[in-house]
């Protein structure tokens, strides 16, 4: 399922790449599908006339940025719509992907958290719901053991900003946090940002491996991780699932609780990660 070379990678950087772990034609194929049909219903329902070309896996978005450019809420309206297209439910639970999960973390009692997982949608040239450097349990207090698998819906190049990496960084532990900083004026869970942010990312060799449809990264809950910045003009499209393990004992103490975006009240649950 891993070969030995990525074995070593995800413990020694807390992440890894696994090239085409998935059936682009069976498992991915078919999200592409729905979110073109998502997209065409969406705009017919609101009397948008979309110019677009028949279906294809490299052009399942189109109409999607001209949907956008007539109203913000279209847009948003797509963006809820795709996490309820099967084949997406089908792929975040795959049975492949449980397997790898429970090899890794030894464990035969693997969950998907509430709300943990959806359809990232990265248009060009937007900061407000970039992802910052971040760790992924403190957003999803399921385990500390849990891991993200993030796989791209779009062939993602250098300009599309891939996700960026603090190689090693799972190693140093849960960092500490603040809604005070420079992201502040963004909204929700995207004013929390690492407290001393600079200093603490400095301190790693930073790593963004461009990715396939079909390819698969899988990362520790505990790396440090970004969005790159999309400055190409292609909107990035890509699918997060995550699995965390019952029988971790940090899991169990906070008692297993969801994202932060299913209403996970993050603070009270590690209020010493927080500089108020
Ligand atoms: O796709 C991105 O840019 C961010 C991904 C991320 O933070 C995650 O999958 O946990
Ligand atoms: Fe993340």
């Amino acid at each position: 399922m891993l070969s030995e070379e990525s074995l070593r990678e995800f413990q020694q950087y807390g992440m890894c790449v696994i090239p085409a772990f998935h059936d682009v034609e069976r498992e991915i194929l078919p999200i592409q599908k729905g979110i073109y049909q998502i997209i065409g219903l969406v705009a017919q329902r609101h009397g948008v006339e979309l110019q677009r070309e028949p279906f294809q896996g490299s052009n399942f978005d189109s109409g999607y940025l001209q949907l956008l450019a007539k109203s913000r809420v279209y847009g948003a309206e797509v963006y809820d719509l795709v996490k309820q297209i099967p084949a997406f439910i089908r792929l975040i639970s795959a049975p492949e992907s449980e397997h790898l999960f429970s090899y890794l973390r030894k464990t035969d009692s693997a969950g998907i958290g509430k709300g943990s997982y959806g359809i990232r949608i990265d248009i060009p040239n937007e900061e407000a719901y970039r992802s910052q450097w971040h760790q992924e349990f403190i957003f999803q207090p399921q385990s500390i053991d849990g891991l993200v698998f993030w796989t791209p819906l779009v062939e993602v190049s250098l300009e599309m900003g891939p996700v960026i990496v603090c190689a090693g960084s799972h190693k140093d532990g849960l960092c500490q946090y603040t809604k005070g900083g420079a992201y502040s004026e963004k909204s929700g869970a995207y004013k929390i940002g690492i407290h001393d942010e600079e200093c603490v990312v400095s301190k790693y060799e930073h790593v963004a491996p461009l990715t396939k449809p079909g390819d698969l990264i899988i990362m520790d809950y505990l790396t440090i991780h970004q969005s790159g910045f999309n400055v190409s003009d292609r909107t990035r499209w890509s699918v997060q699932s995550r699995f965390f393990n019952f029988n971790d004992p940090v899991g169990m103490a906070i008692g297993w609780k969801e994202s932060v975006t299913a209403g996970a009240a993050i603070e009270s649950i590690f209020p010493q990660n927080f500089i108020r």
